[in-house]
């Protein structure tokens, strides 16, 4: 082809430079037919367009621009949104799922499958047009309000009261929100700030005086935020001082029985000790969520004393559940519970089973239990999936919580949520709440078949499991004056002969904005691909950024039915918020996908370590 030929079809050049090289390539008058660029926009065009508009942006995207639906519309949008039937039967046998389930657990789920109100993906592409780099934005100026008011009036301290702007130690003077904050100020791209936090560390942080250190909160907060800044920054000042506080939680396991103990004071006469409403037991959520913090730590200093005595740990729980022979535990049908693969809510560090403990235990997957299951399946993750009794331990916590604990509402709602088991000494009684601390498990569900714990049925079930607990934990806020959700919710309370299917419970009104909600909405997002969970995410921030943000940073509420301007507030703002709410947050409004599923698992203060 001669140059001149070639000129006269590209002239004039409408499309630009790139294209330049195309057409000079093809012969002919027709070769504007062959350009698969125009081909490929037509395509587009076509797939994505749901109107003129959008048709126009696509031809010509400098002068029309991307047309993005304001918050209100799309949530305007989303409520004249049906959610069509999603027929459980239809895509598996269920006969299958008998043998797997007990049958009572099993007939509650398989009624809800059938009258089915699973989110249909296919239902909300449309909703998918939101803008959510702008909520992202807004999510990190959150962060910074929240951040800098503490840096302001609280610095050192543990965090700041955010209506008074007063500071105060909550936690025995831990620096908590100093520290738990430095990642989350990393991931927003808040730099300087998190180096300050690091030079305040440096020249002030030390436990030598502290009284009655929570040493589950000094793990999870302290030391996974130091652990999580020095994976982010490589700065070994931060593993330095992790190395410094793992320390200190390893000296709290005892001999012989392996168990660690919840207090530790330092000081002139140290000690170890626990809670007396314990009855002097251990908590077993506290104890068993130790292990993600001092595994990475071994890992990144070398030195295995910081596995060794979660390894033990792990035995102890694992004889606790699968062998447990204590006749005793029969009547109030905890043996049941054990042999399924649930823990009590306390253990007795002395002998390493339930010591003076019996009657005073729980079975739940919300408070006082909650993270040990998390723990199990991220350890097996983290520690390259090799561990099979920690497999186990998850795998099997799961079908005990389904066979024990799971409930479905009868009205039409159909909430189906987890309860509990008080033990008493008439044997056992069973409670219809649910804490909002319970609403990681749709997350851990997801990550699990994420992970490929089970084969594809079993998966399917653990899915369609946490699609209907987050969506009862989504109407916890749903369904409030606030929008907020409370503390503890109480499923088919009657009340003057009116039954309601979801509340607030009596003494369980408040909120403190904990990230349970969220961080599940994240990690069913990340699996599922699903855009419910970002819309639901963006209400509950809405609602957050309504009636929680004050002067000094965002303040729980004391009652999330009750929007009185006085008193409304309860003038607390805790670490979690900054360092997990507010992340899960970011990372749900994100594009980018900051800590891959199958690169990082994040402790239970939300701060990510990676996997083998
Ligand atoms: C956090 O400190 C952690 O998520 C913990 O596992 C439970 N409690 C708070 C948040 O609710």
């Amino acid at each position: 082809m001669s140059e001149s030929k070639a000129d006269a079809i590209v002239k004039p050049n409408k499309l630009g430079k790139a294209n330049e090289a195309v057409y000079r390539n093809k012969q002919g008058s027709f070769a504007f037919i062959f350009n698969s660029r125009i081909w490929f926009v037509l395509f587009l065009a076509l797939i994505f367009s749901t109107d003129v508009w959008s048709l126009l942006h696509a031809f010509f995207p400098e002068k029309v621009p991307s047309y993005k639906k304001t918050f209100a519309e799309t949530v305007k949008l989303m409520s004249s949104v049906t959610v069509e039937p999603y027929n459980y039967s239809k895509h598996h046998d269920v006969n299958d799922l008998k043998d797997k389930m007990n049958r009572r657990a099993y007939n509650y789920l398989k009624d809800t499958y059938s009258e089915g109100n699973i989110p249909n993906t296919t239902h909300f592409e449309e909703l998918c047009e939101f803008n959510f780099t702008s909520k992202k934005e807004e999510v990190r100026e959150a962060i910074y309000h929240s951040w800098s008011s503490y840096r302001k009036s609280a610095w050192g301290f543990d965090s700041i009261k955010p209506v008074s702007g007063r500071p105060v130690n909550d936690f025995s003077g831990l620096s908590m929100t100093l520290i738990d904050s430095i990642d989350t100020l990393l991931l927003a791209g808040f730099h300087k700030e998190a180096n300050e936090s690091k030079m305040w560390i440096l020249d002030n942080f030390r436990i030598e005086t502290q009284q009655n250190v929570n040493i589950f909160e000094l793990n999870i907060r302290v030391l996974g935020g130091l652990l999580s800044a020095y994976q982010m920054t490589g700065d070994e000042d931060y593993k330095i001082f992790a190395e410094y506080v793992a320390s200190k939680i390893v000296q709290t396991f005892v001999e012989p029985s392996g168990v660690p103990y919840c207090l530790a004071s330092y000081g002139k006469k140290p000690s170890l000790g626990n809670n007396k409403w314990t009855g002097g037991c251990s908590s077993t959520a506290e104890i068993g969520t130790l292990a993600l913090e001092l595994e990475y730590m071994g890992d990144i200093s070398g030195n295995e004393q910081f596995k060794k005595p979660i390894r033990l740990l792990n035995k102890v729980l694992h004889k606790l559940v699968f062998t447990n022979r204590d006749k005793t535990l029969q009547k109030s049908g905890q043996a049941d519970m054990l042999r399924d693969g649930l823990l009590p809510s306390y253990i007795d560090p002395v002998s390493g089973t339930f010591g003076p403990c019996n009657l005073h235990q729980k079975y739940t997957l919300g408070g006082g239990v909650d993270s040990v299951y998390e723990y199990f399946l991220k350890l097996y993750i983290m520690s390259g999936k090799n561990n099979k009794k920690l497999k186990k331990q998850y795998l099997s916590a799961v079908d005990g919580a389904v066979k024990h604990l799971l409930r479905v509402t009868r009205g039409p709602n159909k909430y189906v949520y987890l309860g509990e088991r008080i033990i008493n000494k008439d044997g056992g009684i069973f409670m219809k709440n649910m804490d909002h601390l319970a609403c990681y498990v749709p997350g851990m569900l997801a990550l699990g078949v994420y992970h490929n714990l089970t084969s594809p049925e079993e998966s399917q079930m653990h899915l369609d499991l946490a699609k209907h607990l987050m969506r009862t934990c989504y109407s916890s806020y749903k369904t409030t004056a606030s929008g907020l959700a409370p503390e503890v919710m109480t499923f088919s309370k009657t009340l003057k002969g009116e039954t309601t299917e979801l509340s607030p419970k009596s003494n369980g009104k408040h909120s403190l904005h904990r990230p349970e909600t969220v961080e599940s909405l994240h990690l069913l997002f990340a699996v599922t691909g699903d855009p419910i969970y970002k819309l639901w995410g963006l209400e509950i921030f809405e609602a957050i950024q309504k009636h929680g943000r004050v002067e000094f940073g965002y303040s729980g509420v004391k009652n999330v039915n009750k929007l009185e301007k006085d008193g409304f507030h309860n003038d607390r703002m805790e670490s979690f918020f900054i360092s997990e709410t507010l992340k899960y947050l970011f990372l749900l409004f994100s594009d980018e996908d900051h800590f891959p599923l199958d690169k990082y698992v994040f402790n239970t203060e939300a701060h990510p370590f990676p996997i083998k």
